[in-house]
């Protein structure tokens, strides 16, 4: 770790880099300051197995922190650094460092003091609305195709079933002995559920397509611990930027309720804790929709439908990945994927249950 860390354009001494467990995808690490009130950072390992387009990535994430951080400048914010993340360059002034074994790391300035949380609260809720919308609202300027698909396709729900089908083909094809196989055959319920959906849940790739529903930059993973939250309570900076892309407003609406607005846990193993939490929906719903100023009528009218989506698109991926044999979230044990699967596709059931009511409050809101 010494050795990476000396090729970035750090000033400060600093000391051992600690494992740092959070999120399933990257490898991040906390470098501690060795004197009190001098810069932390956060390193990284980008998990390039999965972002295959490691330039495009970094490119997104500078090009998008460095918009915010003028935006804020401009207007006069206080505490800029742990408000918009911060990269730090190499020496030679990349924005991240290739090792000879291939692997590709990245460091951030750490904010801090700053937690994050696993639920919110309808308060926190409503603050952390605000802080998507705003998030959205002042990178609403930039055109949509101005940033890559770090990973294509990302939250294409036709390339997502797209996906499934090819993992269930591949499935079949198995020895009746492969755990892929038995998996599959143990699962028919699921795709049956799954089936259903399909003509529904692939509205907005059509709509897009008609030339009645547009794209802007969006997150793309705001799960409610990629929000840092201060001393008081109140969110201060979006992390997590991997993701950042072109993609429908209701990506990012969607994902934040998939994870807040449900009373049970993402990968909850008891179904029945799995509701909608409406008071957390109405609570970022109406910061949201204060913030985000630049919505059509279509785009308000179709945000119940991207909490559906968001869920349902999170079943279609943990159950292909059960499918694939666990390849690509990291699991705490063997049948995580399916207990996933399962916790989202109830999840998606709640939803529908509860559209009306999502309905009428954006109405109200
Ligand atoms: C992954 O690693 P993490 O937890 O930030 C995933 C998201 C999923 C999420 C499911 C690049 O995010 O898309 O919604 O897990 N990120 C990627 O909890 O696939
Ligand atoms: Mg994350």
């Amino acid at each position: 770790m010494k050795e990476v860390l000396q090729h970035f354009a750090i000033t400060n001494e600093v000391g051992e880099a600690q494992p740092l467990r959070i999120g399933f995808i990257n490898d991040s690490f906390i470098v501690p300051a060795r004197r009190v009130g001098e810069r932390s950072y956060c390193l990284q390992r980008i998990n390039h197995r999965i972002f295959k387009n490691v330039d495009g990535l970094m490119r997104n994430i500078q090009l998008v922190t460095n918009h915010i951080r003028e935006k804020l400048e401009t207007a006069g914010v206080s505490d800029v650094e742990r408000k918009v993340l911060q990269l730090v360059p190499t020496k030679d002034g990349k924005l991240y460092y290739r090792t000879e074994g291939g692997d590709y790391w990245r460091l951030y300035v750490l904010v801090e003091p700053a937690t994050s949380q696993e639920k919110v609260t309808p308060k926190s809720a409503e603050l952390t609305g605000e802080a998507f919308g705003r998030f959205q609202r002042q990178l609403a300027d930039l055109p949509f195709d101005a940033l890559c698909e770090s990973i294509p396709n990302f939250h294409n729900m036709e390339f997502r079933l797209q996906e499934l089908d090819e993992a269930i083909e591949r499935a079949k094809s198995l020895p009746p002995s492969n755990v892929r196989k038995k998996r599959l055959e143990a699962c028919r319920d699921i795709i049956a559920e799954i089936d259903k959906r399909r003509d529904e849940m692939c509205l907005a790739e059509r709509l897009f397509r008609e030339g009645k529903l547009q794209k802007h930059i969006n997150h793309c993973d705001t799960k409610v611990n990629n929000v840092l939250f201060d001393e008081a309570g109140r969110p201060i900076c979006i992390v997590d930027l991997d993701t950042v892309m072109p993609g429908f407003v209701f990506s990012d609406f969607g994902d934040f309720m998939r994870t807040a607005a449900n009373t049970g846990l993402e990968d909850d193993p008891n179904l029945d804790n799995i509701h909608v939490d409406l008071e957390v929906f109405e609570a970022y719903a109406r910061g949201y929709l204060k913030e985000a100023t630049f919505l059509t009528d279509l785009e308000k009218e179709l945000l119940p439908y991207g909490c559906r989506l968001l869920s349902y698109m999170q079943t279609v991926r943990f159950f292909t990945d059960y499918l694939n044999g666990d390849t690509y979230y990291k699991i705490a044990y063997p049948e995580h994927n399916l207990v996933r699967t399962r916790a989202q596709l109830r999840l998606v059931e709640e939803q529908e249950k509860a559209e009306e009511q999502m309905r009428s409050i954006i109405a109200h809101l």
